[in-house]
C-alpha cells in the first residue's frame, strides 16, 4: 500500500467562546485538515492547529509545507515504512503540527487497512480518559461558574487555569476562589504559558501555598535556564514543560538541565510516533506526563484520547480534551461526548475521525 496523494485543506470555524491565555487568544479555529490518500483507496485524516505564538506555524505555512515539501517527499512511499517517513519529515526543521498531523493520518490509514482501532495498535491499555477542562482568562467569579457548570454537566473534576502576563492578584484570587468554590476533591493546576519570570512564578507559588494545586505548567521561558532550574528545585509541585518540549530532543534537554520535572505530551505537535518515544523516555526516568490540548477540535481531541488511553502512563492523569466545546461547530461527523467526566476511544478501524463532507464544504477556505 503506497501513499498516492496528500491534501492540506485550510478551514475556519468560529469559537462561540474565545479562549484567552498569556501567549495569545483563539477566536476561530483556522486549522488545516490533512488527508493522506493511498493507492488502495483508503484515506487517513488528522487536524493541525496553527499556533504562531508557540511554534511559528500559520495556516498558510502548514498548507505550504505539507503540499510543497512533505507531499513530494512522501508520495510513493510504502505506508508501513514508518521509520523512512520519520527520517524524511525530520529533514525539515520545526513545523511540528504539520508533521504531527501527517504522522497521525498515517496511523489512521494503517489502522483502517488492518481493520483495527489505532488505540489497540498503539497499546490498548484502556478505552477512555478522564477529562481535564482548560479555563482561560476571566474574572474569578466567572471562572468558578464555568468550572461548576462543567462539573455538573459533564462530570469533569479536573481544571487547568490559565495564568500569567496579568496582575498577580488576579491569578492568585482565581486560585483561591476556585479552591473555595470547588472543594478539596477537585484537581486544579496552572499554566502560565511563559507569562512570568521564574522569580514571579515563585512568588505566585508562595501566595497559593496550601491550596493544593497539583502542577505548574510552563511558568517562564525555559530559555531562562538557571531561574527555571531554581524554580524546579524549590517548588513543592511538579513544573511541567509544554511548549518548551515539542520534540524528544527537547524533552531530553529540559529534563537533563532540570528545567522541568514533568512533561506535557501533545499529539498535535508530536504525532503518535514521537509522542510514544517521549512517553517511553519519561516512563524510564520516572517522570509524570500529562496529555495536553493544543486548543484542539474534536478531530484533534479524538487523536489525543486515542493515544492517551493506549498506555498506562499517559492515561493516569486526566487529559485536556474538552475545549472543542467552545467552538460553534466541528468537522467530525459523529460528535464526541463526555460522560461521567470521560471521553471514550472509538472502537472502529483507524482513529475513527470520519469527516462530515457538507461541513467541510461549508468551512473550507480554499
Ligand atoms: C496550553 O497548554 O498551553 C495554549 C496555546 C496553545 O497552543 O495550546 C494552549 C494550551
Ligand atoms: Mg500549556
Amino acid at each position: 500500500m503506497k501513499i498516492e496523494r496528500i491534501e492540506a485543506i485550510p478551514y475556519s470555524i468560529p469559537y462561540a467562546r474565545p479562549l484567552k491565555f498569556a501567549s495569545g487568544e483563539v477566536t476561530s479555529a483556522d486549522h488545516v485538515l490533512v488527508r493522506i490518500h493511498t493507492d488502495t483507496g483508503i484515506c487517513g485524516v488528522a487536524d493541525t492547529p496553527p499556533r504562531p505564538y508557540t511554534y511559528g506555524e500559520t495556516q498558510d505555512s502548514i498548507v505550504s509545507v505539507v503540499t510543497k515539501v512533505f507531499a513530494p517527499q512522501l508520495t510513493g512511499l510504502d505506508l508501513l515504512d514508518r521509520s523512512k517517513v520519520q527520517q524524511l519529515l525530520g529533514r525539515t526543521v520545526n513545523n511540528p503540527t504539520a508533521k504531527g498531523a501527517l504522522d497521525i493520518a498515517l496511523w489512521d490509514v494503517i489502522g483502517i487497512s488492518l481493520g483495527t482501532p489505532v488505540h489497540k495498535l498503539l497499546g490498548g491499555f484502556t478505552d477512555s480518559m478522564r477529562v481535564s477542562h482548560m479555563l482561560g482568562f476571566k474574572p474569578a467569579a466567572e471562572l468558578l461558574e464555568e468550572a461548576l457548570r462543567f462539573r455538573e454537566t459533564y462530570g469533569i473534576n479536573t481544571f487547568k487555569l490559565k495564568t500569567g502576563r496579568r496582575p498577580f492578584s488576579l491569578d492568585v484570587e482565581a486560585c483561591h476562589v476556585l479552591r473555595e468554590g470547588l472543594g478539596a476533591e477537585t484537581e486544579i493546576y496552572l499554566d502560565a504559558n511563559r507569562g512570568w519570570t521564574a522569580n514571579e512564578a515563585m512568588e505566585v507559588l508562595r501566595r497559593t501555598e496550601g491550596l493544593g494545586l497539583s502542577m505548574l505548567e510552563e511558568p517562564c521561558d525555559a530559555g531562562e535556564a538557571l531561574g527555571r532550574r531554581r524554580l524546579v528545585q524549590n517548588s513543592s509541585i511538579p513544573i511541567v514543560g509544554d511548549e518548551s518540549v515539542p520534540t524528544l530532543g527537547d524533552v531530553s534537554r529540559e529534563l537533563l538541565s532540570g528545567g522541568s520535572n514533568a512533561i506535557c505530551i501533545k499529539t498535535a505537535r508530536s504525532g503518535f510516533t514521537e509522542a510514544q518515544k517521549i512517553l517511553g523516555l519519561c516512563e524510564g526516568l520516572g517522570v509524570d506526563v500529562t496529555m495536553g490540548n493544543q486548543i484542539d477540535t474534536q478531530i484533534g481531541s479524538l487523536a489525543t484520547v486515542t493515544f492517551g488511553a493506549a498506555f498506562e502512563a499517559s492515561s493516569r492523569r486526566a487529559g485536556e480534551l474538552s475545549n472543542y466545546l467552545d467552538m460553534t461547530d466541528d468537522l467530525l461527523a459523529e460528535p464526541l461526548t463526555i460522560d461521567d467526566g470521560a471521553i471514550r476511544v472509538r472502537e472502529v478501524p483507524g482513529v475513527g475521525a470520519a469527516i462530515d463532507a457538507a461541513k467541510l464544504q461549508k468551512y473550507r477556505q480554499d
